[in-house]
């Protein structure tokens, strides 16, 4: 999904959406926390967005992916797997080898899984559903990789992995709180974030040994604009229909997890 690019950017594979979210970013208040934005490009026959490399100015970044949300997939998903069910076999497979009894007697039958359900089990499995948010995966400065998330619900176990990730260091996570305080401001005065539904967008977190420690709001490709003059308040329970995201409740739980973890 991701290339390589010349003097600390990166290409993600273009998506018409996103590109629309980050032009529509370049004049929006949170501009200062989402990734710079340099315009479409094109290489070896395909389109790519092309952004500021985040992990540049680190030296061995420890970097940890935040997805945001009590819900991961568009209403539209939902309404287009209701009018013709399409199982994937893909992601049965994916829902087997984490819980062999996932799948109901009919889905085992055919093999297959429709993608809202296997993403509304994936949210009830973390803790996306709980506390409105969930880490997808950690890098860390030696290199290393951990994607094995997909079980971490409890408030226990992600604030085990929070202090793994910090190596104890309770500076970072103060770093890290008055960094998400900033963004909680923004976000509460965005215009962008007022009338946009933020689904699948993740905090980044990158932090180094020097004790530098960032958070960027990264992945506008599932989110979407209201149609005119609607908002959401981003912290209500979603019901289909409302498009409500669940965003700011679960900046509210993840700031107030850190804050125990600074608090001990
Ligand atoms: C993935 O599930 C992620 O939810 C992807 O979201 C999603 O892509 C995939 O859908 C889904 O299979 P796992 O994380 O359990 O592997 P993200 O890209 O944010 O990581 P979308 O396109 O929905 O974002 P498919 O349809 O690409 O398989
Ligand atoms: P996808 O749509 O495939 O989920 P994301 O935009 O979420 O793609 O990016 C996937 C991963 O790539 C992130 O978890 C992060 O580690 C890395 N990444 C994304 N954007 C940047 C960036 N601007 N700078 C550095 N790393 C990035
Ligand atoms: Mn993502």
């Amino acid at each position: 999904n991701f290339k390589a690019a010349d003097e600390g950017t990166i290409l993600k594979k273009f998506s018409e959406n996103e590109m629309q979210c980050f032009e529509k970013l370049r004049d929006d208040e949170l501009r200062p926390f989402v990734p710079g934005y340099h315009g479409v490009v094109e290489k070896d026959g395909e389109s790519f967005l092309q952004m500021t490399d985040l992990l540049v100015n680190f030296d061995h970044p420890n970097v940890m992916d935040c997805k945001m949300g009590v819900r991961t997939y568009l209403e539209e998903e939902l309404v287009r797997a209701r009018e013709r069910p399409k199982p994937r076999e893909d992601l049965y497979r994916k829902m087997v080898e984490v819980d062999e009894g996932g799948p109901t007697p009919e889905e085992h039958r055919q093999r297959g899984v429709t993608k809202p359900r296997y993403m509304q089990w994936r949210e009830t499995m973390s803790s996306t559903n709980t506390l409105g948010f969930r880490i997808e995966g950690i890098k860390k400065h030696d290199g290393s990789c951990r994607t094995d998330f997909k079980k971490t619900r409890s408030k226990q176990d992600i604030i085990k992995v929070f202090k793994d990730f910090v190596g104890g260091d309770a500076s970072i996570i103060k770093s890290y709180l008055h960094r998400l305080t900033e963004i909680r401001q923004t976000l509460n005065t965005s215009e962008f974030f007022k009338c946009h539904e933020v689904i699948g967008s993740s905090l980044l977190f990158i932090h180094d040994s020097t004790g530098k420690a960032q958070i960027w709001i990264i992945d506008f490709g599932k989110t979407t604009g209201l149609p005119e003059g609607q908002t959401l308040s981003h912290d209500v329970p979603w019901q289909e229909g409302n498009r409500e995201d669940g965003y700011l409740w679960g900046l509210e739980n993840l700031f107030h997890m850190l804050e125990s973890i600074s608090n001990e």
